[in-house]
């Protein structure tokens, strides 16, 4: 860990007393003029430090502005999130992320910023990503898999949203397919996946997250109002989003693993187990038709199994569902 973690290390588990400039100085192994340039360091990243002439240091309260430093503090990852930048203002994480995975950012690389101007859904759709209100954070992930396994990656995500989601904020999430996140059907969060790829191999991926944490409904944009929701909303209090992140980074990372051991299968089962409408009746329609069916549960390749009226089973890759409740399309 840098000198600067092991310091908020050593700060954190004192609270309650007054350490040093000595002591820190031994520890750290650093000078006191060094400890003391920390300090400030620390402060302009939100922590308010009391320093006590004789005494020594400690910390009066956390930052809660986001920050790297103030992510990778108590970050659980072996590898996921060791590099991650953070930024107050971007247009879209995702545009970052393309740029650092051709400079070659390592796998886990995580880009974070407290707001997009131009934040981006799928099909060329914007996002709305205010201001210290939600996540909006890309991965860039460089999976040993053939582009056609890519949708996995992006059900994979799906299935860690929706179990910190469960775990943390105690509500019911549901994975409206291929790739929403709902909660009393309204939607909350949303995954976008690009990748950059050969014939036979993925280069890379940058999988986009965005989560609704801190939003009251009423200030969501007319147009999205009556289909999204925050995490606030779905609770009743304000959520601390740098310890969201740290949650979903370790069960990404941890989900991931499992992947690679044991295949897509035990993200299969998860993902069917919080699936929207699965084994519910809703209306399909493609070009040509438009019918019942029922929603079955999903394959490796990213498509939507269905069973027919006459006990037919189809995949779908595309098509418009449905789905009821609100009018949600
Ligand atoms: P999507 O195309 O499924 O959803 C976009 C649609 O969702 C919009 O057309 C709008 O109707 C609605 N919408 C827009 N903003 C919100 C919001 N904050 N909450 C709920 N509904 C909304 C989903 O695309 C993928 C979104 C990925 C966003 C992340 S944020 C970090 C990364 N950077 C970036 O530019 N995009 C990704």
């Amino acid at each position: 860990a840098s000198t600067r973690m092991k310091l908020i290390n050593l700060l954190e588990n004192n609270r309650a007393e007054y350490i040093s400039g000595q002591e820190l100085s031994n520890q750290l192994d650093i000078s006191r003029t060094a400890v003391w340039k920390h300090m400030k360091q620390l402060e302009l990243d939100g922590y308010q430090i009391e320093a006590a002439p004789r005494k020594g240091y400690r910390i009066i309260s956390n930052p809660d502005k986001v920050s790297q430093n103030t992510l990778q503090w108590g970050l659980e990852t072996k590898w996921m999130g060791k590099h991650l930048h953070h930024y107050d203002q971007v247009n879209s994480t995702q545009d970052i992320g393309h740029e650092l995975a051709k400079e070659g950012a390592p796998h886990g690389t995580v880009i974070v910023a407290d707001e997009q101007l131009k934040g981006k859904g799928r099909k060329a759709r914007s996002w709305h990503s205010k201001k210290g209100e939600g996540i909006w954070m890309s991965i860039i992930l460089r999976p040993d898999l053939a582009p056609v396994q890519a949708p996995q990656i992006t059900l994979l995500a799906a299935t860690v949203l929706a179990q910190v989601l469960a775990v943390e904020g105690d509500v019911e999430p549901q994975i409206k397919w291929p790739n929403d996140l709902l909660i009393d059907h309204k939607k909350v969060s949303g995954i976008l996946t690009e990748m950059q790829a050969e014939q036979d191999h993925i280069q890379y991926i940058v999988i986009g997250i965005g989560m609704n944490v801190n939003q009251d409904g009423s200030k969501f944009p007319d147009d999205i109002r009556y289909k999204a929701s925050s995490l606030k909303e779905s609770t009743g209090h304000a959520w601390d989003i740098t310890k969201l992140i740290q949650k979903i980074l370790k069960k990404f990372e941890h989900t991931y693993e499992v992947f690679l051991k044991e295949g897509f299968k035990p993200i299969k089962l998860t993902w069917e187990h919080y699936g929207y409408r699965i084994d519910e009746t809703v209306t399909i329609s493609t070009m040509k038709k438009k019918w019942k069916a029922t929603l079955v549960g999903i394959e490796a390749d990213g498509a939507l199994q269905i069973r027919n009226e006459d006990g037919s089973h189809e995949k779908l890759y595309s098509a418009e569902i449905e789905w009821g409740e609100g009018g949600y399309h």
